[in-house]
């Protein structure tokens, strides 16, 4: 039986890097997490409001309202609503940045288009006329297009057609239909400016609906054009955990979102003349890995192995061996400034929007992406010599991962085992018939951050374990995908530690029973898998035996994240508690209210062991209701 790498080994070795943290003088997470213990209770629960200069108001009992007469669910609404905001903005501008790669990519330049057949149904879905044109002309017309669901002034997201026509019917009954990106967020941000909505259930309603703007709008696009300009993402095996650090190669480090720039690091960093260069200098080549999504992004497309999800980011630049680590948007620690100056590591950061201290700061954009990664592929190359051995250590774990099922993806993969008697080509068929039957018993995506506030890792890798044992299928993104990977659930080999059903249907269509789906903005891509499901099975998409799962989160992308899945049917199990609990009508209606408008709610438990129970009733009341 394989020996999967355990919670426990992971912790050893970042105790270990700690030592070395502790040589250079240097803080990590951990420390500055014991620091900022026993949080402001008023921001634990939402009711501290510092929207206008007449607070900030804090809610007591004794002061049960704000200077304006705003109560604990009107404070906690507005704060929630703003966090939607700023997930929705991030992960939607991501989308904006891919779109205008598509806009401007050419044969002859960095950007070109990889999957023409995707980028021709989509145009199809814009109303784009595709025959008989070059397809850089429908690709620019497209993102045009797409550009425009940003701003278009009237109607709702073109995407939203992909939904089931129950879910359409829903959103638009609930008006929650999603006009443009930029208005539900600009919208959001309005209406929690002082003086003017201070109903908990209209701040919900909207939290709904700039929610769906990522989930069925920004997101979608930023996963969608992606595959389009960088290939839809086939199962490809890699390697995760810091063991893929090379001590005899030059490490670059991919950290961040946005494909456009790792992508092109990737691209550099293959030209001969750079591993020449590194070879002169004494290293035995150029070693590229992954942090965050970034890390999804590039192993999915190219086997790039992954060094690590977000908490993993301090430990990587503390092996010592890091030559450079470069990094775009979202999640990146401003502790890598100071940190990377105790070792040789170059740390650059490449977007105005993510401008941080003690980096080195190279302006990445369409018109100069490969000049510029060429550039940053020289600086770590020629940095190499400057490594100081005595500081090097590279814990040697890694685990073996198959990843890059997308939804295109998992069809074939069904195709190849279909009955040749019955024509599902192309469909989901079996996989509900697997459902159905109950040698699956369901579904669950995890997904999401870690967060010092639970034990990092342990909350995914412990559910995942847990769901797969009683034939319950895994699917993962973002940083809950790394966490997967380096216990090695990923593997092939990870059957073993299924329940029967689950190990028979794996053995069949031969995958692992944790499917890799991408990063935080493919969470799209389960979604749709969803509604493809439900809409083939011929019921509503909140009846499925499939929900959604954060059990680490910590950023306002997840809050935004776990708001779409639940809009879209999918009941979520939150492992971190959202910052409302300061309001009894809040935590109500997250958990129960929004049942009555989308047919799904959040569980909360802290304690991961009694969340998981809580899937796996949460499935089987799911079955029992369908009567299978
Ligand atoms: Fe206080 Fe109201 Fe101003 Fe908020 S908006 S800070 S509750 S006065
Ligand atoms: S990177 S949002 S820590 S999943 Fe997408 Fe990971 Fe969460 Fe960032």
């Amino acid at each position: 039986m394989k020996k999967f790498t355990t919670v426990e080994e992971m912790e050893y070795d970042s105790k270990r890097l700690k030592e070395t943290a502790c040589a250079v003088c240097i803080d990590t997470w951990e420390t500055r997490a014991e620091n900022q213990k026993n949080h402001c209770k008023f921001g634990e629960g939402g009711i501290c409001c510092r929207i206008c200069s007449m607070g900030p108001c804090r809610i007591t009992p004794k002061a049960p309202k704000g200077i304006c007469g705003a109560d604990a669910a009107a404070i906690a609404g507005r704060n929630y609503l703003r966090s939607i905001v700023g997930g929705a903005a991030a992960h939607s501008d991501h989308g904006r940045e891919i779109a205008y790669v598509l806009a401007t990519a050419s044969r002859d330049g960095a950007y070109q288009i990889k999957d023409e057949q995707k980028c021709i149904s989509m145009a199809k879905e814009f109303d784009i006329e595709t025959d008989g044109r070059d397809i850089y002309d429908i690709a620019h017309e497209l993102g045009n297009k797409a550009l425009l669901e940003y701003g278009k002034p009237f109607g709702t997201l073109t995407f939203l057609n992909r939904a089931t026509k129950e879910r359409q019917e829903t959103w638009a009954r609930n008006k929650i239909a999603p006009r443009s990106i930029d208005r539900e967020c600009t919208e959001a941000m309005h209406m929690t400016h002082m003086g003017n909505t201070a109903d908990a259930t209209a701040l919900i309603r909207q939290g709904l609906r700039t929610s769906l703007a990522d989930g069925w709008g920004g997101s979608m696009m930023g996963t969608d054009f992606s595959d389009v300009l960088f290939g839809t993402p086939k199962p490809v095996n890699t390697e995760a955990n810091l063991g893929v650090l090379d001590k005899d190669k030059v490490n670059i480090i991919v950290h961040g979102h946005d494909p456009a720039l790792s992508e092109m690091i990737v691209l550099a960093a293959q030209m001969p003349e750079y591993t020449k260069r590194a070879q002169e200098l004494g290293a035995k080549g150029i070693n590229i890995v992954g942090l965050c999504c970034t890390s999804n992004e590039v192993a999915m497309r190219h086997g790039i192995p992954m060094a690590g999800n977000f908490l993993q980011q301090e430990n990587a630049v503390l092996t010592g061996a890091v030559e450079l680590i470069v990094a775009d948007v979202q999640c990146i620690f401003p502790a890598l400034g100071p940190l990377s100056k105790c070792f040789h590591t170059h740390f650059v950061t490449t977007s105005p929007k993510a401008v941080i201290p003690d980096s080195e700061f190279i302006l990445f954009e369409p018109q100069n992406a490969l000049e510029n990664a060429k550039k940053i592929v020289s600086m770590a190359v020629e940095n190499f010599v400057n490594r100081n051995n005595d500081l090097v250590f590279i814990p040697e774990r890694k685990e073996k991962a198959t990843v890059g099922y997308s939804c295109e993806a998992i069809i074939e993969e069904l195709d190849g085992v279909t009955n040749s008697h019955v024509d599902l080509t192309g469909t989901y068929k079996p996989l509900i018939e697997c459902l159905k039957s109950g040698v699956l018993r369901g579904a669950v995506g995890i997904v999401g951050c870690n967060n010092p506030r639970v034990r990092p890792d342990y909350s995914h890798i412990s559910a995942m374990k847990e769901l797969i044992k009683n034939d319950i299928l895994v699917v993962v993104t973002g940083c809950s995908a790394q966490a997967a990977a380096k216990a090695g659930l990923l593997d092939k080999e990870a059957r073993e530690l299924c329940g029967d059903g689950l190990k028979r249907v794996c053995e069949l269509v031969d995958i692992p029973p944790v499917l890799h789906m991408g990063s935080c903005v493919d969470i799209s891509r389960i979604v749709l898998l969803a509604s493809k499901v439900a809409e083939q099975w011929g019921i509503r998409i909140d009846q499925l035996p499939v929900i959604g799962c954060a059990p680490e989160w910590m950023s306002e992308k997840a809050v935004a994240i776990a708001n779409y899945v639940v809009s879209t049917g999918l009941d979520t199990y939150l492992g971190i508690e959202p910052q409302v609990n300061g309001s009894d009508q809040m935590m109500q209606l997250i958990t129960e209210g929004t049942r009555d408008m989308v047919g799904a709610g959040f569980v909360i438990n802290t304690d991961i062991e009694k969340l998981t129970r809580a899937m796996i009733d949460g499935i089987e009341a799911k079955r029992a209701a369908l009567g299978i």
